[in-house]
């Protein structure tokens, strides 16, 4: 899309005239007025506000604008507020003698919420159609002084969705009391006007949703109806009773409208009957059975009669109800369905569905889809947008732009609201777009909206904008909306590694630095730089965790600068270094559920396989060769990743998240090319013997892209002999897995061409307790054969080779700061030679190549443990 650009003079004499008088170079000039107003017109009659103004009162004149209005007139400057018209007056809910002074049409007519803001001639007219119009005329005017000066302006505007701002809605720790009042707040700022109150974890709402509320509680929600009224935002009380209601029970109708009275008697005047979530094939009392049946079309008339029951006698009652809502069992889709459609036919037309779109978390909402929604379900739809919720995505905090939301779904649905993080203050930054949406759709534009957002929670400064940047890239990944990982991050790595491979090691290292420095930077900045306090206090554990990834990839730098000079001891310091910072980066913990659970994903999938890859280049210069890896192209669920498919050991496995589809594979890959042999997927465990790939395809692959067919299976174990060369070997689904996931108990190639060289270790101390001596020829540097105890002159760490082979260097790594000493000494058909010592925690010995058959330490006597992460054979001519 072309974007209207300013003819470059013009641009000149815009930023002069609105340019605040202070504005710093560091920061951004004037934030534009979000949402965008349906209609501006500038006007060449703009003025200063100076010191005295009058505020005078016009039919739908409104407290909580007027607030508005006072607090934007203190910020400006402005000491004197006078009851009679001044020099500049602001005519708050409309004057229609200055609106045709200054030729500008009332607001008479707009759409409900709608408003006209006429700034020109030294007035200012805030013209809503209604209180809840004039608030925002209000909010806008807040948005358009700078410093003490009003640019000409008329602006007539209205939202076009009815629906506009959040649902607490998710799993986990709710939101705090003060959480939600700093969120209506924020709400009514943005023109939103809708929060509904469904935490699934708050048990008055689910759980005992029967229960009445204790007192303090209820106070807390009477406060939260009083600051929404005060945003103009609808608090809306949700009552979850699907989990164990009985639909014809009069009590369980009587204790739910006692709980809707409760709030009823707060101040609350909308309320929901969420049913998501919950099993309708089972009943609560056998009277349901009875009456009902079984199956979803029995579900959707029991709801329906609960639902048209409380309409009926309930809502109808009450002259100020805003029309009641409930959220379908059924929210996730739009196909016919017997319980769809007694829905459609008996459920009272004046009750209002949510819909979350095709998926519980769809990547895209298309206009097509919201117009099946409502005939489908045959009311006015509200969409639960499952963005920036996180509560299914433990250890993230999605804060990518709110896409893939098409505007024409504004034609068939009656609103957009969303489904936050348990962060409250970290979901500003997409709230900001459900804004924009919501009311604006036509304009909504996610990108530009995402850098708005962006810019407003860094409070326009240059640099914490920067770094906002940063921290969101390394928080992109939410599977659905944004399957990517850390986009920037990975274009910046992929770059380094073709110009390292290119051979120029300094100018790669040289154009990534900055960028990893911003990386370790970025959470010091934020902290200072956005203004919310919640922000840094909620993303703790994230900024805590990007500091430490930001040093770890600045480390590998060094690593690799290291490797490229040929300095081993440095090196491996700086490998230690790296593993410990991730170490530490994954101890962290936030304090909310599920989040609490499991340890801060920063950049994960990009800055992990940085490292990784850093790691190897090391590995490779050390003379350790590239071991087989196994991967996946599904998620992992729980712990289970996909290295347990090739770690030997039948009793662990990867774990699929979801039922792979058609082209989802799992992969070993072997390091290099080799001849391979027997080949055996075995998937599938007890407890989930269909976890398994039902339709698959066994192929190979020597550069990971030309891929040959071996066979083709529909069973749980597969087993192949081959006889080729590959260095890749996958399965692959060729068909979509019925529901069941995938577990892979073991993915085993066997190389047939001799050339992987196994080292086995025996020998004294023996190890500590959860460490043994294979660690310590394992491939792996992270991971150490520890001693028991300190060794005697008698003690030695032997490595026996598969095979005697042509060796020109042994490497001993020992942990930094904790080595043991020794002697390093080899066999040959010869008898053993002597090739050096073993004293600080890198230690390297050469020796011309030579055939050996068996490796050892002889240990000195000492107070240290030996701790060896591991022993090198460097093949000669490697
Ligand atoms: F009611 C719905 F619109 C809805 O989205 N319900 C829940 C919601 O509370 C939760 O926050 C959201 C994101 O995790 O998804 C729904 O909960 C689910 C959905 C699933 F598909 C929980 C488990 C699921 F397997």
């Amino acid at each position: 899309m072309r974007r209207f650009v300013l003819p470059a003079l013009l641009l000149l004499a815009a930023q002069t005239l609105s340019a605040p008088a202070a504005s710093a170079d560091a920061t951004i000039g004037a934030p534009p007025v979000s949402p965008e107003p349906q209609q501006t017109t500038s006007r060449p009659d703009g003025f200063s506000l100076g010191r005295t103004v009058g505020l005078m009162h016009g039919p739908t004149t409104d407290p909580d604008a007027e607030r508005v209005v006072r607090e934007t007139l203190e910020r400006a400057g402005v000491q004197t507020v006078r009851d009679q018209p001044a020099a500049v007056t602001i005519w708050l809910g409309g004057n229609e003698q200055v609106l045709r002074q200054l030729n500008v049409e009332p607001a008479k007519g707009l759409p409900a919420e709608g408003y006209v803001l006429a700034a020109g001639g030294k007035n200012v007219v805030l013209d809503g159609v209604d209180t809840d119009g004039t608030y925002y005329a209000a909010r806008t005017f807040a948005q358009l002084v700078q410093g003490n000066q009003l640019s000409g302006v008329e602006i007539r505007d209205w939202p076009t969705m009815r629906y506009r701002g959040s649902i607490e809605g998710f799993y986990g720790t709710p939101w705090s009391h003060a959480d939600r009042l700093d969120h209506l707040d924020y709400l009514g700022a943005h023109r939103m006007n809708t929060y509904e109150y469904a935490p699934k974890d708050d048990p008055y709402h689910r759980e005992q949703w029967r229960d009445p509320y204790p007192a303090d509680k209820l106070a807390e929600l009477g406060e939260l109806v009083e600051r929404a009224r005060g945003n103009k935002v609808d608090f809306t009380f949700a009552l979850s009773p699907g989990l164990s209601i009985c639909y014809t029970s009069d009590s369980d109708y009587r204790a739910l409208i006692a709980k809707f009275e409760a709030l009823y008697g707060l101040g609350a005047r909308a309320f929901n009957v969420p049913l998501d979530d919950i099993d309708y094939n089972t009943w609560h009392c056998p009277e349901d059975r009875e009456k009902y049946g079984t199956g979803g079309g029995a579900a959707g008339q029991a709801q329906s009669e609960l639902l048209n029951r409380i309409q009926r006698e309930w809502v109808a009652s009450k002259p100020d109800l805003a029309p009641l809502q409930m959220v379908p069992t059924e929210y996730y889709n739009v196909s016919e369905t017997p319980y769809k459609k007694a829905l459609r036919e008996q459920l009272d037309s004046a009750v209002v569905v949510h819909w979350t779109g095709i998926g519980v978390i769809p990547r895209t909402i298309t206009t097509a889809q919201a117009a099946q929604a409502k005939a489908v379900f045959g009311h006015d739809i509200l969409i639960w947008d499952n963005y920036p919720v996180n509560d299914y995505l433990a250890g993230r905090i999605p804060l990518a732009d709110y896409s893939g939301r098409e505007p024409g779904i504004a034609q068939h649905v009656a609103g957009v609201i969303s489904n936050p993080m348990n962060q409250a203050a970290v979901s500003k930054l997409a709230l900001y777009s459900f804004a924009e949406l919501g009311w604006n759709p036509a304009k909504y534009d996610e990108q530009a909206s995402w850098h708005q957002a962006i810019a407003e929670r860094a409070g326009g400064d240059r640099k914490t904008i920067a770094a906002l940047e940063v921290f969101a890239d390394l928080n992109t990944y939410d599977s659905t909306l944004h399957p990517e990982k850390a986009p920037v991050l990975a274009a910046r790595t992929a770059a380094f590694w073709k110009t390292w491979q290119a051979g120029d090691h300094d100018g790669a290292i040289e154009a990534l630095e900055p960028y990893f420095n911003a990386i370790e930077k970025a959470p010091a900045q934020l902290r200072g730089g956005v203004q919310d306090p919640a922000f840094a206090d909620e993303a703790k554990a994230w900024l805590d965790a990007t500091v430490l990834w930001g040093q770890a990839l600045r480390r590998s730098l060094r690593l690799l600068d290291e490797v490229a000079d040929g300095n081993g001891a440095a090196a491996w310091a700086s490998r230690q270094q790296i593993d410990a910072l991730v170490a530490q980066a994954k101890e962290i913990r936030d304090v909310r559920l599920p989040h609490s659970n499991t340890y801060p994903r920063i950049g994960e999938g990009v800055a992990d396989a940085f490292l990784a890859e850093a790691g190897r280049v090391h590995d490779q210069w050390m003379g350790i060769e590239p071991g087989r890896t196994a991967s996946s192209s599904q998620g992992t669920y729980a712990e289970n990743t996909p290295d347990r498919m090739v770690d030997g050991d039948e009793s662990t496995y990867f774990w699929s998240n979801g039922a792979p589809v058609a082209g989802d594979e799992i992969r070993v890959d072997l390091g290099k090319a080799r001849a391979i042999g027997d080949i055996a997927v075995l998937m599938g465990k007890s407890g989930s013997p269909s976890d398994f790939i039902h339709s698959g395809v066994l192929e190979y692959s020597t550069d990971g892209s030309t891929w040959t067919e071996l066979t083709r299976a529909t069973t749980a174990e597969v087993r192949f002999t081959a006889a080729v060369t590959a260095r890749y070997v996958r399965y692959r689904a060729i068909v979509d897995n019925p529901s069941f996931w995938l577990v892979v108990r073991e993915f085993s190639v066997q190389v047939t061409d001799g050339s992987e060289l196994v080292l086995t270790a025996t020998g004294t101390p023996a190890p500590a307790e959860g460490s043994s001596l294979s660690d310590a020829v394992d491939l792996q540097v992270s991971t150490a054969y520890v001693a028991g105890v300190a060794p005697t002159a008698s003690d030695a760490l032997t490595v026996e080779l598969s095979s005697a082979t042509s060796v020109d260097r042994i490497t001993v790594l020992q942990a930094e700061g904790a080595a043991a000493s020794g002697r390093i000494q080899v066999r040959t058909s010869d008898g053993w030679q002597d090739i050096g010592p073993v004293k600080a925690a890198y230690s390297a010995a050469n020796l011309p190549a030579t055939t050996i058959e068996v490796v050892r330490i002889a240990w000195a006597a000492g107070a240290v443990p030996p701790r060896v992460h591991e022993v090198i054979v460097h093949r000669a001519g490697n």
